[in-house]
């Protein structure tokens, strides 16, 4: 495949979070969130101890940063706005918040170059996690209010929102896996929190049309949610259980969110397992109406590795937990070592196909993809330049199935490369490095370009991928 095009208005940018970028945690009003009080009670969690209060500095360095961007030939790029940044405690508007986002915002757009605003990357404000954070039916009400004052605040000038990134994270790593703080491993906790989130996205959606309908948002403005969609594969020859383990694993990962957004239900088969599990879901009345409303404009499609799966070995496992599967070695797999995560290029033409097939008529972009490495020092050239050819090769084979998709009749709109600067990866903190654009940690985070950065700039300018 080489020297693919992409369409002439293909958009080409990064994807970014406040939570991992901005630092100054305790500036201009900014309430503590769940991972300072993390990084707080429990630093050594943190690779090399780092923290969640410095991010890459880009609240100090925002305008060197957004004109880097300019310099890769990026039209876009996607951050959040951090909640405890934008309210204080009573829900009301911080207007050291509001002004350090305008400021923001304002740089972006005077620069050329579109932001693309996501409302919820994993944080919350601590105050209320004291009050069970995502397990407390009441966290949806105060999330709508959050939504309606970012929507009101920045309407005018920003076109794309995203209601949540990657929204089965959180219930995923914080309640069942047991992988962040607080550790927990209680499956039913993990689907209430899911489907409260599911119903914080449906209000935000509906809150968002509403103040179209009512001209407070300009016509163009358009909403979507972004997920970590993955592929879900199994076994060459599948038996009956190996086959149920792709429709459980996919039915919660992606269908879950590809039918709220597409057809604004939630998976009924899905919903029907849990129950016959034990899982309870507390569906109240009028929740159905509500979740009607939690269809996008648009998907974001984050890609990073496939969901090899096969049957369980136990249906329960030491915890006491339903397991749907167990993970499926794959022989042939290549991976990236220092994440942990198979490399495979063609799941991002799988499911963007899965996509055009399952959700017809609904755009997407590629919102997230990218390569973290460790250790990136020793692949310095002579010149002291780190060449980062395994970086170029995944973006490139990574970009030649999303030319094939295109061509293949999928309505992809855009890339947004993970990330474009380097920046604080949650637990892992500074350990594997994605950017094209590195930080030196060790020297007042300066900015340095990696070979890839010249590469991708070509691509972003020409859509020519070579
Ligand atoms: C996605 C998240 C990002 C980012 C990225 C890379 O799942 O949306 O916030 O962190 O993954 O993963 P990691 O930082 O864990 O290496």
């Amino acid at each position: 495949m080489n020297n693919c095009k992409l369409p002439k208005d293909f958009f080409f940018g990064t994807a970014m979070s406040g939570p991992q970028t901005e630092g100054a945690y305790n500036k201009d009003g900014r309430l503590p969130s769940i991972w300072d009080t993390w990084s707080d009670r429990e630093i050594n969690a943190f690779h090399n101890n780092v923290g969640s209060y410095v991010g890459n500095d880009f609240y100090n360095k925002y305008e060197e940063d957004i004109k880097i961007l300019k310099g890769l030939n990026f039209d876009s790029y996607r951050t959040s706005i951090q909640w405890t940044r934008l309210l204080d405690k009573n829900g009301k508007l911080n207007p050291k918040g509001v002004e350090y986002y305008h400021k923001v915002i304002d740089f972006s757009l005077d620069n050329g170059i579109d932001v693309f605003i996501n409302l919820h990357h994993f944080d919350l404000p601590q105050y209320l996690e004291d009050r069970g954070g995502w397990t407390n039916r009441e966290i949806i009400e105060a999330y709508g209010n959050y939504a309606r004052l970012a929507f009101k605040e920045f309407g005018a000038k920003v076109k794309h929102w995203f209601t949540f990134n990657e929204p089965i994270v959180v219930p995923m790593q914080m309640y069942s896996n047991g992988a962040w703080y607080p550790y927990e491993r209680d499956y039913n906790k993990a689907m209430t929190v899911q489907y409260h989130i599911t119903l914080a996205h449906c209000l935000a959606v509906r809150e968002f049309n509403k103040l179209k309908k009512e001209g407070e948002l300009p016509e163009v403005c358009d909403i979507g949610l972004i997920n970590n969609f993955a592929p879900p594969y199994t076994k060459e020859n599948p038996s009956k259980e190996d086959l149920e383990a792709v429709r459980m694993t996919d039915g919660v990962h992606n269908r879950w969110w590809l039918d709220v957004c597409s057809k604004g239900k939630l998976p009924f088969d899905v919903i029907d397992t849990l129950k016959e599990l034990g899982i309870s879901i507390d569906m109240r009345e009028g929740d159905e109406a509500l979740i009607a409303c939690g269809k996008v404009d648009w998907l974001g499609f984050n890609y990073y590795q496939p969901a090899r799966v096969q049957a369980p070995k136990e249906k329960i496992d030491e915890h006491g937990n339903p397991k749907f599967a167990d993970e499926y070695v794959w022989q042939e797999r290549k991976m990236n070592i220092y994440r942990g995560w198979e490399i495979y290029p063609r799941g991002i033409y799988d499911f963007a196909m899965k996509i055009t097939k399952e959700c017809p008529n609904l755009p997407f972009f590629i919102s997230e993809n990218g390569m973290g490495v460790e250790g990136e020092d020793k692949f310095k050239n002579s010149d002291g330049i780190i060449e980062d050819d395994y970086r170029i090769e995944f973006v490139k084979e990574h970009l030649e199935w999303v030319a094939k998709a295109i061509e293949d009749g999928a309505d992809c709109r855009g890339y947004h490369y993970w990330a474009a600067i380097d920046n604080w990866s949650w637990a892992n903190a500074f350990k594997n490095r994605y950017g094209f654009i590195g930080v030196d940690l060790a020297n007042k985070y300066t900015r340095f370009s990696k070979k890839s950065a010249t590469w991708i700039a070509e691509v972003s300018k020409t859509k020519v991928i070579k």
